[in-house]
C-alpha cells in the first residue's frame, strides 16, 4: 500500500447489499475484508466490510456504498423489538430502518504487511 494518508473505512450493511458492494469494490481494485456480524438491536445477521485505502479514495468508496446499499422501512411486530417488549395485547407494527449502510472512516496510524 502506498505511503499517502491512509483511512480505514468500516461499512456495516445487510448481507445481500454487502455481497454486491464487495463484488464492486474488488472488481474496481479496492481491498476489502468481509466479516459476519450481528446487529445489536434487531439481532439479525449483517456484514461488516473493512477497507484500508488512501484518503482520496474514500469518496469513491462512499459513492459505491450509496449506489449498492439502499435503506427501506420494514414493519415489525413490536414484540420482536427489545425497546417495546412490555406492551399490551394489541401492538401496531413499528417501522424500522433496514438496509442502507452505516459507515465509519478512521485514520490509520500504521499499516504493515508481513
Ligand atoms: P441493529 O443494531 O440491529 O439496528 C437495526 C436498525 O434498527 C437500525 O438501522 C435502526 O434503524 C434501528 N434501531 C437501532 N437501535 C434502535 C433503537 N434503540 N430504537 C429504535 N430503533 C433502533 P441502522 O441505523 O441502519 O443500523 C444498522 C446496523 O448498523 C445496526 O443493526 C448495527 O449493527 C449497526 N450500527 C448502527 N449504528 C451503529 C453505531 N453507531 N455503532 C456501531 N454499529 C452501528
Amino acid at each position: 500500500m502506498p505511503d499517502g494518508e491512509l483511512k480505514l473505512v468500516i461499512i456495516i450493511a445487510s448481507d445481500s447489499d454487502a455481497d454486491k458492494l464487495i463484488g464492486r469494490m474488488v472488481e474496481q481494485g479496492y481491498p476489502a475484508t468481509k466479516i459476519a456480524s450481528t446487529g445489536g438491536f434487531l439481532r439479525r445477521g449483517n456484514a461488516t466490510i473493512l477497507s484500508g485505502v488512501e484518503a482520496d479514495e474514500v469518496e469513491t468508496i462512499l459513492g459505491m456504498v450509496r449506489q449498492e446499499c439502499h435503506a427501506r422501512a420494514e414493519y415489525l411486530p413490536r414484540q420482536v423489538l427489545p425497546v417495546f417488549s412490555e406492551v399490551g395485547p394489541y401492538v401496531a407494527p413499528t417501522p424500522v430502518r433496514v438496509g442502507g449502510a452505516i459507515v465509519f472512516v478512521l485514520p490509520v496510524e500504521r499499516f504493515e504487511k508481513t
